[in-house]
C-alpha cells in the first residue's frame, strides 16, 4: 500500500481479478467542460488499462455538478458495479459554490451508502481555473484518474470480504 499518499495519479495498474466482468459508470458534468473532459479521459484510460472492457464503461453527461448524485444513483440502480462522478466547481462571487459543493459531496456519499456501491467524488472544487487545470492532468495529477483508481480499489476490497 502507498504511504503518505497525496496523489493517486501515480498509481500503476494493479491486479484486478474479474475486471472483464465489471461494469463501471462515468457521469460527467458539462459545466467547465474543458476541465471535466480531461478528468473523464483520465478516468476512462485508467479503467481500460485495468482491463475494464470499453463496452462495460457506461458513460453519460449531465448539465452540472448538482445533477451528479442522482445520475450516479440511476447508474448504480441500472446495474453498474461502481460509478465515477466528475465535475468542476470554480468559486465565483456568489455562495452557489458552497451550496453545490456540499450538496454534491453529501449526495454522492448517500449514493455510496444507499446502494453499497462505490460512487467516487471526482469533483474538483477550486478557486481559479489555473488550480482546476493543475488537477486535470497538470502538476497535481488528474483527479479523474484518481477517482477511477478509487472505485477499482474499493471493488477489490469488497471482493475480498
Ligand atoms: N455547475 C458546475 O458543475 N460547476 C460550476 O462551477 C457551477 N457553477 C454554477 C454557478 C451558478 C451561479 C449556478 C446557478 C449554477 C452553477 N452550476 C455549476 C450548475 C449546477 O451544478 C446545476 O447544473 C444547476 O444549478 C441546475 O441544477
Amino acid at each position: 500500500m502507498a504511504t503518505a499518499l497525496h496523489n493517486l495519479s501515480d498509481y500503476k495498474p494493479f491486479e484486478l481479478a474479474g475486471a472483464e466482468k465489471l461494469k463501471i459508470g462515468i457521469v460527467t458534468a458539462e459545466w467547465n467542460e474543458h476541465i471535466t473532459g480531461a478528468l473523464r479521459e483520465g478516468a476512462r484510460s485508467f479503467l481500460l488499462a485495468q482491463g475494464i472492457l470499453n463496452e462495460h464503461i457506461v458513460d453519460h453527461g449531465v448539465p452540472g455538478s448538482y445533477e451528479l448524485p442522482l445520475a450516479a444513483q440511476w447508474l448504480c440502480d441500472a446495474g453498474c458495479d461502481a460509478v465515477i462522478a466528475i465535475g468542476c466547481l470554480i468559486k465565483g462571487e456568489t455562495p452557489h459554490f458552497e451550496y453545490i459543493s456540499e450538496a454534491v459531496a453529501h449526495g454522492l456519499m448517500d449514493v455510496n451508502l444507499r446502494t453499497g456501491k462505490p460512487a467516487a467524488f471526482g469533483v474538483i472544487t477550486v478557486l481559479t481555473e489555473e488550480q482546476a487545470l493543475d488537477r486535470a492532468g497538470g502538476k497535481h495529477g488528474n483527479k479523474g484518474t484518481e477517482a477511477a483508481v478509487t472505485v477499482l480499489r474499493m471493488l477489490q476490497l469488497k471482493a475480498k470480504l
